[in-house]
């Protein structure tokens, strides 16, 4: 029975665990319970009471009538509820305690994998992404060296050729890191992209370099400009290109140094893509760096729909791609490929010698820790490779026009219903889905300012009424003219029509009296 309380309901395993802690006073969980005498019993005990904790989570994150949140402000948070104290004590607390902290943790957490949560790029819970993930944790290692890590290294390598393949590089092209996130993996583009052209920036910084300017387009990620910043060009050497409607236009690129552009392939908002040839024609006109951010796009490599939308991916000299967005590995899972080889090596290494000793008995390129501007790395390889084998790159595209069949379904029942309004008429080039909800008091009312004002404050409210009921989740944000509007994006296969048409009812029915 994993529903125990803190009062009461106590679960047979856990009253055993609970008996074995009382009959050892000594036990500590500062000391390994595997440590004790009778401890494998104690550990098998508490990891089993544990599975059954996190089975419950992921067996309600999938039930549609249980809630997604239970909302509670950050101050209520930090008073305590119902005996859950994120305090940390003097002294240590029993195993049961434990487990309890662990129920209440996820309990007023949020299901990210509910098949009605719509409110990141990233959602839903593989099982063997969590499998993985799990034996990743249990194998506790660091990705910095082959001594350490040798077989996820060989797995890093693996699935970088075969994303690189999927991209269109050559057998003799492409190299590449999985790290932190795709804000991370858009900085080492620019990082590198720099050392390229500049490579005396390593040794003498920017003050020996001109004034730097790279493009991106007014929908690209804002993580460009923060890499600018952090990396000592500053945000302002970053040229933004205005769209038009939903593309950049190659025209916008001119009149500054040219040195590096960033092609958004699905955006964050509107899931647009830029038109990449159009941009690698003027790229190689220039001689321009190409990165193409495909965080959220790069998974439509995976699928025959829209994959022309990606086309001219392969003339790039990096590519961003998040498998845990719209593949759906757990978080977090972010690969940054560079097409030259060796360069990410020589941009960042500085041959630490306790770390990456030149004299080791074995093939030391697979030490690629110091490709990296981390030290430690953790290792996000293996939950991917283990999907991958348990899904094939055919299971992968399964899933992914299964998100973006719903997107197309929402699409469908948007046009019909007179209390929504689409941002875009036009059918969504990827999983996302943009729109307004029209409360009764504003349906008719003409268009111009005073409707608009009105309309930015329908998605707030809505949204504050939702994490309140925790029946669904859903994101909101104005984008350029664009007052407040909800964003629908799918990338949990699990989610159904019914999700859908549920999304829209609950939307209608919180903001009826609007
Ligand atoms: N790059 C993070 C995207 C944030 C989101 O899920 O909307």
């Amino acid at each position: 029975n994993p529903s125990m309380s803190r009062q009461s309901g106590k679960s047979s395993l856990l009253y055993l665990c609970s008996q074995h802690i009382k009959t050892n006073q000594t036990l500590s969980i500062s000391l390994s319970p595997l440590n004790k005498s009778g401890g494998e019993s104690l550990t098998c005990k508490f990891f089993q009471e544990l599975v059954n904790i996190l089975m419950d989570y992921i067996f309600k994150s999938n039930e549609r009538s249980s809630k997604i949140l239970d909302f509670h402000h950050p101050h209520q948070l930090k008073e305590g509820l119902e005996g859950f104290s994120l305090d940390l004590p003097d002294h240590p607390e029993p195993l049961e305690q434990i487990l309890v902290d662990c129920r209440d943790t996820l309990k007023y957490g949020v299901k990210t994998g509910h098949p009605r949560f719509f409110n990141q790029l990233s959602s839903g819970l593989d099982l063997v992404g969590l499998a993985g993930q799990w034996l990743t944790s249990t194998a506790n290692t660091n990705m910095f060296t082959y001594e350490v890590s040798p077989v996820f290294l060989l797995m890093e390598e693996v699935l970088l050729k075969k994303m690189q393949s999927i991209v269109g590089w050559c057998e003799e092209e492409g190299d590449g890191i999985f790290c932190p996130g795709g804000a991370v993996s858009n900085l080492y583009s620019l990082l590198v992209a720099r050392y390229d052209f500049y490579p005396e920036v390593k040794t003498k910084g920017m003050c020996a370099l001109p004034r730097l300017a790279l493009f991106t387009s007014e929908h690209s990620h804002y993580s460009v400009r923060k890499a600018a910043a952090v990396l000592g060009m500053g945000s302002d050497s970053v040229q933004v290109v205005p769209c038009d409607e939903r593309y950049p236009s190659p025209e916008g690129l001119f009149g500054l140094v040219p040195f590096y552009v960033n092609a958004t392939a699905g955006t964050t908002v509107y899931g647009a893509f830029d038109p990449l040839t159009a941009i690698a024609d003027v790229c190689d006109r220039h001689k321009l760096w190409l990165h193409v951010d495909a965080a959220w796009g790069g998974g439509l490599l995976m699928s025959r729909r829209h994959q022309g939308k990606l086309q001219g991916i392969e003339r790039a000299s990096s590519v961003t791609w998040n498998p845990h967005k719209l593949m759906g590995a757990p978080l977090q899972c972010s690969a940054i490929l560079i097409k030259k080889r060796g360069l990410l090596q020589e941009c960042n290494q500085l041959c630490a010698e306790y770390l990456f000793q030149s004299d080791k008995h074995y093939d030391i390129s697979y030490d690629t820790g110091d490709k990296t501007i981390q030290c430690g790395r953790h290792v996000d390889v293996f939950k991917l490779w283990l999907m991958w084998k348990a899904k094939g790159s055919e299971g992968f595209g399964s899933q992914v026009n299964k998100c973006l069949e719903n997107a197309e379904y929402l699409f469908k029942q948007l046009q019909r219903r007179a209390d929504f309004k689409l941002v875009f008429e036009s059918k969504p080039e990827h999983s996302n889905v943009c729109f307004w909800y029209l409360p009764p008091s504003l349906r008719g009312l003409p268009p111009g300012p005073d409707t608009n004002r009105r309309l930015h404050e329908v998605a707030p409210q809505i949204k504050a009424k939702m994490m309140e009921e925790g029946t669904t989740l859903i994101g909101y944000q104005p984008l350029g003219s664009n007052v407040n509007f909800f964003r629908c994006v799918f990338s949990n296969p699990a989610t159904q029509h019914e999700d859908v048409d549920f999304l829209l009812e609950e939307i209608a029915r919180l903001g009826s009296n609007l």
